[in-house]
């Protein structure tokens, strides 16, 4: 059985979806997201910085949501949500799906860090201000690839599971204008799978 290790409003939810969207049984093991859970040395015996996710399947256990979605779908279900490496989609399915780690999330993680994590005093506006034009220009091009589309290479894949939570996560965040339109049908209809409305009610 897979064991998810999660904490809530987190990268471990894109896991949760995944395991949702496939039908796969889970067992999950549900942190509170604080240096209590996440930085014990039972946690941190798991993973190394104490972060999430963490998935174990028996023996094996990985952590980085990128490469635990990877062996998900690798190991366990492709379900459809790879395309194959003779598709005309797979070049664009590994860009979108990197892009995600690679290009959206260090600003998203600067501007959490500055409104959230940070006491007030220790925040910085022009830290914060960076971030934020990084992470709309990080977005135009997701933005523009949507055009016309459902999801970011047309049928649903992996790759939303990875940069659609983050555009989920953006908006949240209120870093998606409403000039990013297509960006905002998206999460509606990421936000209307059933998948998605049963991680977000299992946070
Ligand atoms: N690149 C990693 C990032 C993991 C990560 O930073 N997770 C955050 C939650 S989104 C975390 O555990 N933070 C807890 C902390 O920093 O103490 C991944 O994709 O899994």
């Amino acid at each position: 059985m897979l064991k998810l290790h999660f904490a809530p409003n987190s990268r471990a939810g894109r896991i949760l979806w995944l395991l949702e969207e496939l039908e796969l049984p889970y067992e999950l093991n549900k942190m509170a997201f604080s240096p209590t859970d996440l930085k014990s040395d039972e946690h941190r015996a798991r993973h190394p910085l104490g972060r999430v996710p963490v998935l174990e399947d028996g023996d094996t256990q990985i952590w980085e949501s990128g490469a635990i979605t990877d062996y998900i779908l690798e190991k366990h279900k492709n379900g459809g949500l790879k395309p194959s490496v003779d598709s005309e989609h797979f070049a664009k399915y590994l860009q979108w799906f990197h892009y995600c780690e690679g290009m959206v999330m260090p600003p998203m993680n600067t501007i959490v860090v500055h409104t959230v994590i940070l006491p007030p005093e220790r925040r910085d506006e022009t830290v914060l201000g960076q971030a934020q034009r990084l992470l709309t220009n990080a977005l135009k091009p997701v933005n523009e690839n949507l055009e016309g589309k459902d999801y970011l290479i047309g049928d649903f894949s992996g790759a939303d599971i990875m940069l659609g939570h983050s555009c989920f996560m953006s908006n949240r965040l209120g870093c998606v204008s409403d000039e990013m339109s297509n960006i905002k049908a998206y999460v509606e209809k990421l936000e209307a799978r059933p998948a998605f409305k049963k991680a977000i009610e299992t946070q």
